[in-house]
């Protein structure tokens, strides 16, 4: 443990007020031990700047830094002159840009490949899932009758491209945005032309003495967080449903029981589903596999983390080990042999810890290199040099450099996740009739009183999964289906609410329609940019019927309870513009009362868009979630008492023979 540095006088900490995920608890007793320390412990003794904290602050140019006082926010403005709506609203749209950028860009490499493939370069990854090819492409007017599966890759490729690179006109799934919905984005110069433009011009606009009104800046930001949306997230859900397979549900288990000791430990950690499919086929090659055994292992087994984890849990149950606060407390099970990383969310405290106990740790993307990390790139024409690479590495690790003792927590919680949104169609609405109907229904005639989705990080500034846990029992208790992803889900499905028989915790109408369709109260749909999932769902319910015409009418609400990264500012974003009302916790870079504050909260409702809102408390934040809802449904004039029983026998039986 050399490398760690000993902390001079021991502080000592409540690890209970750290988390409520028993196995990192576990292991953060075990560091204790070691004497390495994790995020938890430094969140704990860095206090957070209190200007920056409330985006009172503005670095832009070298006049500044300048800090205005976000106890009298009027009081005073920048070297330049700039207001405290003009320095938060520019803080935003930077937020926004890099949250954006960072989920259209994961959206452009998957384009890259799909291209690849397309033209025949590619060989190691195929065209999976052509059903979903032929809806997507016509989707966004495409039409695909009498054309081979190439012809229609190729158009939907040139056509998907423009997401990024158009300069004018919109963005291809504009296409797929209710009409209404999209009217009032028009009326407002929210819809977006290409990402790349939109991105571009939040960079411009919020320079040095460029947009100085706060109003025309969250336009902007608009237009740049549904780029993301609608597109880039868009693009990267699509195009990995058509290469890797669309999710259908499974049983599939997460937690760090998941690592066993007899075997090699691989975890990929990030969110480009590429590495992780080609860390598939190296850790099932008999090669390499009897490599392992000839080292002493049973086998290899491979585990995900964060969003490639949630994506490939989704899509074929590959096991997951846990969210993004459980990402070094894994390392010190001393149990991991390899942990390979691309992008997004990767801590750069990661590979001294993982050096402390003999961990193998490389970095695979061009984008993402961390200093004194050994790199192993991934090329996509031959993605197998870099992952059998990695496996060899980590047999080799666990060969020759186990530490003396290796602690895994025995918890291993089972679920049920993979619910694509087509997957909901035809749940609920039976083979032959797929549709959204049925779940239509059942919010009309109150069974369900409305849906949630529950989505982002966890952050050591709160008790990890603990608001994520709170919340969403709440919200199944007062009977609103609850959609997730992220690592959100993963506190979730750890908690066990991704079983079906958590239709117990949920309130008397959500557990007739649990138990009547088989499914968990709570829908794990996959990582972050599977969040265009819940926007495709919304699109389907409004045209559907019955719930209004846009999807502000619909009595749906959001939240990221414990967020960290830019990634979830441009999705709740996108959320609000959507007009989705979008609770977000822990704390929020703004200053409460400010034009600014009132924009987001007030303002962009005012417009027929959603709202954002900015609680702390769990049970709060599912009380306003619930009084949005309930007030969306008094808007459509579905308050009334609900029908007492919705399946006849005859309807069960009819549902159990499709
Ligand atoms: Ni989303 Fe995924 Fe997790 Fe947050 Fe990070 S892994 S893209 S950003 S921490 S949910
Ligand atoms: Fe200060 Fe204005 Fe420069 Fe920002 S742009 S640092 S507010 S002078």
């Amino acid at each position: 443990m050399a490398e760690v540095e000993k902390k001079e006088k021991k502080k000592q900490y409540d690890f209970k007020e750290f988390t409520t995920c028993e196995a990192t608890l576990m292991m953060l007793q075990k560091a204790a031990e070691d004497g390495v320390e994790t995020a938890f412990h430094r969140a704990a003794d860095m206090k957070a700047c209190p200007i920056g904290a409330e985006s009172a602050c503005c670095k832009h140019c070298a006049m500044g830094p300048c800090r205005l006082n976000p106890r009298d926010p009027y009081s005073k403005v920048g070297v330049c002159g700039a207001t405290i709506d003009t320095i938060q609203s520019r803080n935003f749209a930077r937020m926004v840009a890099s949250g954006s950028a960072s989920h259209t860009d994961h959206g452009m490499t998957m384009l890259d490949v799909f291209r690849g493939v397309v033209e025949g370069h590619i060989k190691d990854y195929q065209i999976k899932d052509e059903v979903k090819l032929r809806e997507v492409a016509e989707s966004v007017g495409i039409s695909v009758d009498g054309k081979d599966t190439i012809t229609i890759a190729r158009e939907l490729y040139n056509e998907l491209e423009k997401t990024y690179t158009q300069v004018e006109g919109e963005i291809p799934f504009a296409k797929r945005v209710p009409p209404k919905t999209l009217e009032i984005w028009r009326k407002y110069g929210l819809v977006p032309r290409g990402a790349m433009r939109e991105i571009m011009e939040i960079m411009h606009r919020s320079h040095m003495g460029v947009d100085q009104d706060y109003q025309n800046i969250i336009i902007q930001c608009g237009r740049a967080a549904l780029a993301d949306g609608w597109g880039g997230s868009m693009v990267a859900t699509e195009i990995s449903d058509i290469l890797f397979g669309t999710p259908k549900p499974l049983v599939a288990a997460v937690n760090m029981g998941n690592l066993k000791e007899d075997h090699v430990n691989i975890i990929v950690h990030g969110h480009e589903p590429n590495l992780f499919e080609s860390m598939i086929d190296s850790a099932n090659d008999p090669v390499l596999l009897e490599e392992a055994r000839a080292a002493g292992a049973a086998g290899i087994q491979l585990l995900g983390m964060c969003c490639s984890g949630a994506e490939v849990l989704s899509r074929h149950g590959v096991p997951h080990a846990g969210n993004f606060m459980s990402t070094e407390l894994v390392i010190t099970t001393g149990a991991v042999d390899a942990m390979a990383v691309d992008v997004q969310c990767i801590m750069q405290a990661l590979p001294s810890l993982a050096r402390c106990y003999g961990t193998r740790f490389f970095t695979t993307n061009p984008r993402c290199k961390i200093e004194g990390v050994e790199h192993i790139e991934l090329h996509e024409h031959n993605p197998r040099e870099c992952t059998d690479k990695i496996v060899r590495m980590a047999i080799e690790r666990f060969k020759n450099a186990r530490p003396e003792k290796i602690v895994i927590p025995q918890r291993r919680d089972l679920g049920v996740h993979g619910f694509s949104h087509e997957y909901i169609n035809y749940m609920l609405g039976g083979t032959f009739r797929a549709s959204y109907k049925p779940l239509n229904d059942n919010i009309i005639n109150g069974r369900i009183r409305g849906v949630a989705g529950v989505v982002g990080c966890t952050n050591p500034r709160v008790r990890q999964d603990y608001v994520h846990v709170e919340l969403v029992k709440e919200l199944i208790k007062n009977n609103v289906l609850v959609v997730q992803t992220g690592c959100s889900q993963i506190a979730l499905a750890k908690a066990g609410l991704m079983k079906p028989d958590a239709a117990v915790l949920a309130g008397d109408g959500l557990a007739e329609v649990c138990e009547t369709v088989g499914m968990p109260p709570v829908l794990g749909l996959g990582s972050c940019v599977d969040n265009s999932r819940i926007l495709v769902a919304c699109s389907e319910m409004v045209r559907t019927g019955g719930l209004g015409n846009s999807i502000a009418d619909l009595p749906v609400a959001g939240a990221a309870p414990e967020w960290m990264s830019e990634k979830a500012v441009a999705i709740g974003h996108y959320f609000v513009c959507s007009g989705v009302y979008t609770v977000f916790g822990v704390t929020f870079p703004i200053v409460k009362g400010t034009k600014f504050h009132k924009l987001l909260t007030e303002g962009l409702a005012e417009m027929g868009l959603g709202k954002w809102d900015f609680v702390e408390d769990p049970y709060e934040m599912a009380r306003k979630m619930i009084a949005h809802i309930d007030e969306r449904r008094r808007a459509l004039g579905i308050m009334g008492p609900r029908e007492r029983k919705l399946f006849d026998m005859a309807d069960r039986r009819a549902l159990e023979t499709v």
